[in-house]
């Protein structure tokens, strides 16, 4: 599907302050390409033990001649703000406790100026779209299927999120607006919904990362999903199952347990 002097695009699901899983991604897409194109879909820094370890890889693959781009999530404006609070000392005592954290890590690392630039440039952009090898779009939580895309209000492309036992957007999605790359919403497996044609229409990789489950990444040259496997304890409320298909759906689902995984 690409061939070997064609660079890939590899989008990667909701990272949360996961650095060291984001580096052994990285050291992953490094072999299979010297210089890939990765999009990051959002909510980079919190939560997880290893925010300063996020800004740190997205700065040393850019210097290598990665192009990496910033897709704004849920958590980003809250993280710029805690950011902004703190002031230049890292003064986290009148933040909440999470978010102190991440303030304090940052600071720690020498790394707050950093982690502003990084918020600020992941928050001018609400999706990411190309044309290879057909029309997708990155965007953190997806869209209003009732609306469209372009009917959807951006800070809804950011955070809707079915509720618990409510079935998720992209049932009633009819892929009039390409292939949408999500994540935002925490699944056990990553989720590919295909047309009837077998073209993906909906792929969904928030693995739940920062709760134990893992971090997944989708190569659009290969449509294949990247797995590198958490290094966090795994919660006991974790399993928030996908879905059920709507019974009069022509969708079929496929998860990467059905042959669709590159590396696990
Ligand atoms: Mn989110």
């Amino acid at each position: 599907m690409y061939g070997k002097a064609m660079r890939d695009t590899v989008v990667v699901g909701d990272v949360h302050g996961c650095g060291a899983e984001l580096r052994a991604m990285f050291r992953r897409l490094a072999r299979r390409e010297a210089t890939p194109r990765v999009v990051l879909l959002g909510d980079l820094l919190t939560k997880g033990p290893r925010p300063d370890l996020v800004i740190e890889e997205i700065i040393a693959r850019r210097r290598d001649g990665w192009r990496i781009d910033l897709v704004c999530g849920n958590h980003e404006p809250r993280a710029l703000a805690a950011i902004r609070r703190a002031g230049p000392d890292g003064d986290a005592r009148h933040l909440p406790p999470r978010l102190g954290e991440m303030v304090d890590l940052l600071a720690d690392a020498d790394l707050l100026e950093e982690a502003e630039a990084i918020l600020r440039e992941a928050m001018r952009t609400n999706f990411v779209r190309g044309r290879m090898p057909y029309q997708w779009t990155a965007v953190h939580a997806g869209i209003d299927p009732t609306r469209g895309f372009d009917r959807t209000p951006p800070r809804v492309r950011m955070t809707i999120k079915s509720a618990d036992g409510e079935p998720d957007w992209w049932w009633r999605y009819d892929g009039a607006d390409g292939l949408l790359i999500v994540g935002h919403r925490p699944l056990v497996n990553p989720l590919m919904l295909m047309r009837g044609s077998g073209r993906p229409a909906v792929v969904a990789i928030d693995t739940g990362c920062v709760y134990g489950g893992a971090l997944t990444a989708y190569s659009l040259g290969t449509a294949n999903f990247i797995v590198v496997p958490s290094e966090q304890p795994r919660l006991f409320n974790f399993r928030r199952r996908i879905s059920e298909r709507p019974n009069s759906s022509a969708w079929r689902a496929a998860s990467a347990a059905r042959g669709r995984t590159l590396v696990r």
